[in-house]
């Protein structure tokens, strides 16, 4: 039995709650070790894991690891919400009742960590001294070095975060065991693994993973599910899955900061690591918060304010090149103490490599391996085609090395949000950007916010997978109080936001490609955005929102064929009417939708029959 006590102490981790709570789960799960960590024990880890074979050396100061290839992504089926209210339930929280889903993985944990040491990870989700701080401190215990030596990086990690708590019981208990990944039945009716957050206890109990959102509980499950939770019990604040950026206009001296909501691998990190188109880039300068989170509160003087919870990033690596993402590259860069996971990697010469990075794989397939592990070399013919490294891969890297990270972000204030935007990948309908300046329009457009299907979630033809706001599957509580609680923090606001919906993912119907050339010019439709904001140009208005006019868009140094342009700053209103009726079919799962939305619905549906 682990000694916890004298581990706590030789830490000097004297919260007396949290003491508490690593003892009990120290004692369930029968770790034979209890080890405190904070963000001075990298080092030290690092090394640990490179002597135990969990990571690879990739170049001065840069790691790989692989994990179980069988856990290389979020399960969202094996996600679920618990508390003891049913009214939390929600269409897709995958509400159950704590009553049931406590016990249960209490057994999964019992004993599961016999041999291992269990990390003690103390965390705040937040710039220190941030109005939302009381909401952001959590102890993770893992029993996995790599899982803590992500969370270093993706998290302020540190002893003081809890000992100086105002109520010592106030931090989240994230309560992460791996199980035995080999014998789990991932993806099979007997599948062993539960990823649960007791929202209403403040409680996270995940079992049966190591990667990413399923084990960095700092992350996915207590800045966004438990966030959004807390956000709403307390009246407080929205936690979201959005990026943040600042715009500086060096003309004016003006800063604007955007926050977005775009689902999944479809744009957060690309857009909030943009550096301005070089025609642009003597005016402006865009900044990087964040990349995925925001947690946004009404500030004393009035204003809406956002924050980044999070002190690093965790990015999808596939495509990420010169073109389309060179301050990624940067950020990866010899030095930075990057982990790469799930990428292809050369033993030899410590080089990794994903699809995207340069048009074709290295020529000498030497040493290379697959993201498995398996040698490139030794592929029968039939596996020419198969990626290299996992669609899934990513890199983690922490803010301080992205290079255009905003000098402020570590400060408590946070950011008065000018305009909160909204995208997804789509192929048609969906013009470059259209705006919304009306509060109840912006949250209606959020949540009928989608994807196109594609061939892992079939769908009819032309119809979207929803995704919500982006907070599909971190839906923490019903949808219905979820918009009610949306429009009341942001319409308390002295300020409204600009709301607007873009998409960087239009197709032409004939040959596929995409009509706009995306990345650093994403700019220009979001200088637009502000310049509306400010009443310096007027758009088009149509039923769904305000479009660019042609001229008014900044597209100096581009050259859109004038048909693409055409198509993209236009509305199909046939193909919107029909969207309509998928919208309201959408809607009406929603037990108690503010009349707001429903009033928003029903105006544009009419303003486009009208038009
Ligand atoms: P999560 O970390 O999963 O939440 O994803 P994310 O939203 O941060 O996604 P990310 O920025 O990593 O983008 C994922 C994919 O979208 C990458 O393959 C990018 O190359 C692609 N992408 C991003 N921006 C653009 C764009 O403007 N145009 C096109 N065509 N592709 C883009
Ligand atoms: C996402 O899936 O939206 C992510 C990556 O940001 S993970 O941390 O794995 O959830
Ligand atoms: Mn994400």
């Amino acid at each position: 039995m682990a000694d916890v006590e004298a581990a706590l102490d030789a830490a000097g981790l004297s919260n007396p709650k949290v003491r508490e709570y690593v003892a009990y789960y120290a004692e369930l799960t029968g770790a034979e070790r209890v080890e405190v960590v904070t963000a001075a024990d990298d080092a030290r880890l690092i090394q640990e894991a490179l002597d135990a074979g969990e990571l690879e050396p990739a170049g001065e100061g840069r790691y790989y690891s692989r994990s179980y290839h069988k856990d290389t992504a979020r399960s969202e089926e094996r996600t679920i919400v618990s508390t003891s209210n049913e009214a939390d339930k929600g269409v897709y929280n995958n509400w159950r009742p704590s009553s049931e889903m406590k016990p249960l993985l209490h057994d999964r944990m019992r004993g599961a960590s016999a041999g291992k040491t269990m990390y003690v990870v103390p965390y705040l989700m937040s710039p220190p001294g941030n109005d939302l701080a009381p909401w952001a401190a959590g102890v993770e215990l893992t029993d996995t070095r790599t899982v803590v030596l992500h969370m270093i990086r993706m998290a302020r990690v540190g002893v003081d975060y809890l000992n100086d708590l105002e109520d010592p019981d106030l931090f989240v208990r994230a309560v992460h065991v791996t199980g035995d990944l080999e014998n789990l039945g991932q993806g099979t009716p007997d599948d062993q693994r539960y990823f649960v957050t007791v929202a209403d206890e403040r409680t996270i109990l995940h079992f049966g993973s190591s990667y990413g959102g399923n084990a960095l509980l700092g992350k996915i499950a207590h800045g966004l599910r438990q966030a959004a939770y807390d956000g709403w019990a307390s009246k407080k604040f929205l936690g979201e899955q959005y990026m943040l950026i600042g715009i500086h206009d060096k003309e004016t001296g003006k800063d604007y900061h955007i926050c977005g909501g775009f689902p999944s691998a479809s744009g957060k990190t690309n857009l909030a690591m943009m550096l301005a188109p070089d025609t642009l880039g003597d005016r402006y300068h865009v900044s990087f918060y964040g990349d995925d989170i925001a947690w946004l509160w009404v500030g004393q003087d009035g204003r809406l304010y956002g924050m980044n919870p999070e002190y690093g990033v965790f990015g999808v690596a596939k495509d990420t090149n010169e073109n389309t993402n060179p301050t990624a590259l940067r950020s990866v860069a010899p030095g930075t103490g990057t982990i790469f996971t799930n990428v292809a990697y050369n033993p030899a010469t410590q080089e990794v490599w994903w699809e995207g990075r340069t048009p074709e794989p290295p020529a000498d397939t030497t040493g290379w391996l697959d993201w498995k592990g398996d040698p490139i070399a030794d592929r029968s013919p039939e596996q020419a085609g198969e990626p290299w490294a996992h669609p899934n891969s990513r890199f983690t890297t922490t803010l301080d090395n992205v290079p255009n990270i905003a000098q402020d972000y570590d400060e408590p204030a946070g950011v008065p949000i000018d305009a909160i935007i909204f995208g997804g990948r789509t192929r048609d309908r969906e013009p470059l950007i259209r705006a919304i300046t009306d509060l109840a329009e912006g949250v209606y457009d959020g949540l009928t916010l989608g994807a196109e299907a594609t061939f892992a979630a079939e769908g009819v033809d032309g119809q979207l997978r929803y995704d919500p706001m982006s907070n599909r599957p971190f839906m923490a509580y019903s949808e219905g109080d979820y918009a009610r609680h949306y429009l009341d923090v942001v319409g308390a606001a002295s300020e409204q936001p600009i709301f607007a919906h873009v998409n960087w993912f239009q197709r032409d119907p004939e040959d596929g490609h995409f009509l706009w050339p995306g990345y650093r010019d994403n700019l220009r439709p979001l200088l637009w955005l502000l310049q509306l904001k400010n009443g310096e140009v007027e758009g088009r208005r149509t039923a769904v929102g305000i479009l660019p006019k042609e001229e008014e868009l900044n597209l100096e140094g581009m050259d859109v064929p004038a048909e693409d342009l055409e198509r993209i700053l236009t509305i199909d209103k046939a193909r919107w009417q029909q969207e309509m009726g998928f919208r309201e079919e959408h809607l009406k799962q929603f037990a108690n939708l503010p009349d707001e939305i429903w009033e928003a619905h029903r105006r544009v549906a009419a303003d486009l029959d009208a038009e």
